[in-house]
């Protein structure tokens, strides 16, 4: 499918975040548990945890590639970005800062809500508050719309409903 040629009623996401963070995980999490990076962009529409349904747009992370994210910002009306950061790579933490200072700055994402997970498969490192001091979520302007969450990406959990039932209340808002 053409970047310009959806055709859906359903609300959009945008699923971001650097190489190897787990977008695409996320987005699979019920069919499979290994992936390739991802060339290009994944499209699905879907029941996200039967919470939720959207059409989600996951993009590769690559460095080399991030410059084509505004590509879909710019063409989509997306009402909310999930931004995913492996919370294991704690020396990854200041770039994903540098790319989600990029987002929250860019005018067509003034109205775009930020869902941020902090992806972790194992017992975590930190806890979410010491997560979002050291990525520095505190850049957020006010006025932006933002949760964060700490979650196994392949597992369900409260924390993981809470913040995909708080995605819907962002769409239904
Ligand atoms: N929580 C959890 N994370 C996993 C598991 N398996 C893989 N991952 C995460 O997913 C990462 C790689 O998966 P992808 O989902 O392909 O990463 P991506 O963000 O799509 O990467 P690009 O496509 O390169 O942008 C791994 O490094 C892990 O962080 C799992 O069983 N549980
Ligand atoms: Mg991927």
């Amino acid at each position: 499918m053409g970047i310009c040629s959806s055709q859906s009623t359903l609300p959009q996401i945008l699923l971001l975040g650097l190489d190897n963070a787990g977008k695409t995980t996320f987005l699979y999490a019920d069919k499979w548990d290994q992936f390739d990076p991802t060339v290009g962009f994944n499209y699905e529409e879907i029941h996200l945890r039967q919470i939720v349904h959207v059409g989600v747009w996951d993009v590769s992370g690559k460095s080399t590639l991030r410059c084509l994210w505004p590509l879909y910002y710019r063409n989509i009306n997306f009402v909310a970005i999930v931004f995913v950061i492996d919370a294991e790579k704690e020396e990854r933490f200041a770039e994903a800062r540098r790319e989600l200072q990029i987002l929250i700055n860019e005018e067509e994402l003034r109205e775009t809500a930020f869902l941020i997970l902090f992806n972790s498969r194992f017992e975590p490192i930190f806890d979410l508050e010491e997560l979002t001091a050291r990525v520095g979520l505190d850049l957020f302007h006010k006025t932006i719309k933002w949760k964060a969450a700490l979650v196994d990406l392949m597992e369900e959990s409260e924390d993981f409903k809470l913040a995909l039932k708080w995605l819907g209340e962002q769409i239904t808002n």
